[in-house]
């Protein structure tokens, strides 16, 4: 620990490990954790129980972990700033998040619109308990660390908000345990729609799986995938996502991998037509994942997952563990 990292603030945030990752997960939210962790004490992990809320298959989850540690690593995450974890592997969290679930309320966990949107249409007996819920996990994880800062995509900002208000709910009731967190949502790239449908996020759960880049997918599928891209028929390059969404997301893409701003984008195609423009925006794509894969494919060769993730297990659980015991003396349950 250099001597002005005690005076660090705290950065938390993670990715679910259920069905292929995206670059949407890349640039809304891994990109991020990578540009900020030499600023912050960092905290990256695993989202595994939050997988649970739906039937996964339990070979293919298992999988997907080791294969997003694979991704975090290659994308960049250096254990020297980042402390990489898998949730599951920290008993605590469960422990904080049914604490959180008694201090929260059926009101302001049914106006969670991602639990609105991934209920809708099913009938109850088809809903886990644990989608609605969710949020309390998520709050959960993030202020059993003190995290000062959650770095994520538009679509977990109101999840963050409901972390504020529960530790607010929280310190009132039992005096100052936690911190409230702030949500760090990104200018650009917060939301990387569907390619085919641009006005719906690219999800991994996408069936289709057409308008979404997948990061571990060939880059020849991927560039194949940008060039049919749906549009518009004005033929002129310019950003305005309300009646542009095709272009306008083409441009976070291509603005997000090449480090560069809309504007400059904007400027550099003004010329072009969109044949042009999204061959060099699939170029562009082809050779972050080509570099992207092959770093993944020398980490996943060697030792560095395990290293990693064994090195960080002891100090989350440490800090969680002194959290957690403060949150029981608090509330008045265990012997103490
Ligand atoms: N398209 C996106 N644009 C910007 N940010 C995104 N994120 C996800 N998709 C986009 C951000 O990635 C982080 C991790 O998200 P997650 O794994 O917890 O869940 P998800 O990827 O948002 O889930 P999906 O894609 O809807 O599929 P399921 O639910 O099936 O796993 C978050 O910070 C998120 O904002």
């Amino acid at each position: 620990m250099n001597s002005g990292e005690e005076f660090m603030k705290r950065l938390i945030s993670g990715v679910k490990p259920t069905g292929e990752f995206t670059l949407g997960n890349y640039i809304g939210a891994i990109r991020q954790f990578v540009e900020m962790q030499s600023n912050y004490e960092s905290f990256v992990f695993v989202a595994d129980l939050h997988a649970l809320t739906i039937y996964n298959d339990p070979t293919e989850l298992h999988n997907r972990i080791r294969e997003l540690v694979g991704i975090y690593l290659a994308c960049g995450l250096d254990p020297k700033y980042t402390t990489l974890f898998i949730q599951s592997e920290n008993l605590y969290h469960a422990n904080l998040s049914w604490v959180l679930e008694c201090n929260s309320y059926m009101g302001e966990m049914s106006r969670m619109t991602q639990f609105k949107d991934k209920s809708k249409n099913k009938g109850n007996d088809s809903i886990s308990v644990g989608l609605f819920t969710y949020p309390d996990l998520m709050a959960s994880d993030i202020i059993l660390y003190d995290a000062d800062v959650v770095p994520v995509g538009i679509d977990q900002k109101q999840h963050v908000e409901l972390a504020r208000n529960l530790v607010e709910r929280f310190n009132h009731k039992y005096g100052d345990t936690f911190k409230v967190p702030e949500p760090i949502v990104p200018e650009a790239g917060a939301k990387i729609y569907d390619l085919q449908n641009p006005t719906k996020k690219m999800s991994k759960s996408d069936e289709s799986g057409k308008g979404c880049i997948m990061l571990l997918e060939s880059p020849e599928s991927a560039k194949k995938k940008i060039m049919s891209a749906v549009t518009d028929s004005e033929n002129k390059i310019y950003y305005d996502p309300d009646n542009k969404p095709g272009i306008s997301n083409l441009l976070v893409i291509y603005s997000s991998l090449e480090r560069v701003s809309i504007e400059e984008v904007v400027k550099k195609f003004e010329n072009s037509n969109y044949g042009e423009f999204k061959r060099e925006v699939a170029d562009s794509v082809a050779n972050f994942l080509t570099n992207l894969q092959a770093k993944y494919e020398e980490i996943v060769s060697g030792d560095l997952i395990d290293k990693t993730l064994d090195e960080s297990n002891e100090k989350v659980r440490k800090l969680a563990e002194a959290k957690v015991k403060e949150v029981f003396k608090k509330i008045g349950v265990g012997r103490y």
